[in-house]
């Protein structure tokens, strides 16, 4: 199934066999591209910038890179190719055929999911518009605006399957996708985390680490669905996933590699010192942690969730790796040990499984998303230094579930209202955090040069030297 490029649209799933399909996708396309010019990255219609593109769905050599303008962007639909014989492996329809079309009785819901997650995609790029003027260096830059592309062709996935399978009302809510605005007061997002700003390259860092991460683990869920088109979208999507969480993980670690390096040179840990040497302390660096740690796991709905026992039974969404799992994949009897707010305090309580669906992704996304802090936590220990980073208690800072309730400290502990109020400096970025990160953030375009307060990455992209020109301005 290669990749038809002499299209409009490139695609491997013959919208040219399908006119009414391909012209409504062809209709909705310049409005996409007014989207983008509008709402895409400031001031950048012009560049050319190294970009990967997608051109086929093979594990190996799916990818081509070259210079390219972003509104020229080939943004296509892939999917990954169709397993013969595939059975729903999970719920009520357990080992039944998957369904190619959208099964009436779940229509409802399977738009619901989809329109979740294709919101997600152009909110981040509204996030993230501003970026681009405040590059740490070239190659920073070049990871931005391919991020960027990419979450856009992830909304194209989810508006495909819209227009695909959702007749008219899929239409309808592929126009929304472009009309809602990310942080706007009167047509937001739908996810609370998708209306917060990205400011600064730390929060972006941590954005990619954290929030892109929320990303795959939903993409995994979805992968697993009955509905075959949606779980072939996701699998694909999850390839270009990685390079997010990468750009995420690396940027950060860039950032306390300087940190460190400074902490060495001035032999001190003292913040005021550290900032005027042009590099961000370490308890800076957890306060946007701790910030952006907690809203991503706001995203994972509620600890307990009858939608969430609807999705899986209904076989629309499936666990993070589903198919590893020895369990009998109905989950009808089984419980799950959920954290919860009792009375002004948290307590473990035994919860039906199926009803604990979000908070079983949330604890796997905790986990997974523990290592990369580890890694980090290396680099200051190869350093030479006694300090750690650490991902703040679950109940931290929470506004979706049951903890949203309490007050509790980055440790767990809960607090009351006052303490919150004293220490909430200590543990949330403040406006002088946010200032002075800002004051670091001056566009570094030379070819090779970083900002003070990032270290150059170990490798550069697709094997280029660090110093390629990843972009070229018009
Ligand atoms: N903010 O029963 P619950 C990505 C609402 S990221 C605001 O727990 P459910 C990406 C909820 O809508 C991946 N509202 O909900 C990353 C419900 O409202 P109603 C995105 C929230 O449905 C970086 C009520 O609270 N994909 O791809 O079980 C860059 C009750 O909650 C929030 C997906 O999320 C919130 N955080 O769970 C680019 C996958 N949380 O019905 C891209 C699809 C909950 O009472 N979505 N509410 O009005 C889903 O699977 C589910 O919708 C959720 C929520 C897991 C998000
Ligand atoms: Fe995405
Ligand atoms: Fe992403």
């Amino acid at each position: 199934m290669d990749v038809n490029y002499s299209e409009k649209i490139p695609n491997n799933v013959d919208l040219a066999g399908d006119r009414t399909l391909q012209r409504a996708l062809e209709h909705w396309q310049p409005r996409f591209v007014d989207w983008w010019r509008s709402m895409g990255p400031e001031g950048a219609l012009a560049h050319d910038v190294y970009l990967r593109t997608a051109v086929g769905v093979d594990r190996e050599g799916w990818a081509q890179f070259g210079y390219v303008k972003m509104p020229d962007y080939r943004w296509g639909i892939f999917l990954t190719p169709v397993e013969s014989g595939a059975v729903i492996g999970f719920g009520a329809h357990k080992g039944q055929p998957v369904w190619h079309d959208v099964p009436g009785e779940h229509r409802a819901n399977l738009r619901r999911i989809i329109v979740t997650q294709g919101d997600t995609e152009p909110a981040s790029v509204e996030q993230q518009r501003q970026l681009g003027n405040t590059c740490p260096s070239l190659y920073d830059l070049r990871n931005l605006y391919q991020i960027n592309v990419e979450e856009g062709r992830h909304l194209w996935a989810m508006v495909y399957l819209l227009h695909r399978h959702f007749g008219r009302d899929g239409r309808e809510e592929a126009e929304a996708l472009l009309t809602r605005r990310s942080g706007d007061a009167d047509n937001p997002r739908i996810l609370g985390a998708f209306n917060e700003k990205t400011p600064d390259w730390l929060s972006f860092f941590m954005f990619t680490y954290f929030t892109d991460r929320d990303g795959k683990f939903q993409l995994c869920a979805l992968a697993e669905s009955g509905f075959e088109p949606l779980a072939r979208t996701t699998q694909f999507m999850l390839t270009e996933e990685a390079h997010h969480i990468f750009v995420g993980e690396s940027g950060v670690s860039r950032a306390i590699q300087r940190t460190c390096q400074a902490m060495n040179e001035l032999k001190t840990d003292d913040p005021a010192r550290l900032r005027a040497a042009g590099v961000i302390d370490l308890p800076t660096i957890q306060r946007y942690l701790n910030f952006h740690y907690s809203v991503t796991i706001d995203l994972f709905g509620a600890d307990r969730s009858s939608n969430a026992a609807t999705f899986y039974s209904s076989g629309l969404k499936g666990r993070y790796e589903e198919t590893k799992r020895s369990d009998d994949h109905s989950l009808q009897d089984a419980s799950y040990p959920l954290l919860t707010a009792v009375g002004g305090t948290l307590a473990e309580q035994q919860a039906p499984m199926l009803n604990a669906l979000n908070e079983v992704l949330r604890d796997d996304f905790v986990k997974d998303s523990m290592g990369g802090v580890g890694r980090w936590n290396k680099v200051i220990e190869k350093a030479g230094l006694a300090q750690r980073l650490a991902v703040p208690h679950k109940a931290f800072n929470r506004r979706i579930g049951s903890f949203a309730e309490l007050r509790v400290a980055p440790g767990g502990e809960v607090v009351s209202e006052a303490v919150w109020n004293a220490r909430v400096d200590e543990w949330l970025p403040t406006a002088s955090d946010r200032a002075f990160v800002a004051s670091l953030m001056g566009r570094v375009v030379e070819p090779g040069r970083f900002a003070s307060w990032i270290a150059p990455p170990a490798i550069g992209v697709n094997r280029q030297p660090v110093d390629f020109e990843y972009v070229r301005f018009n």
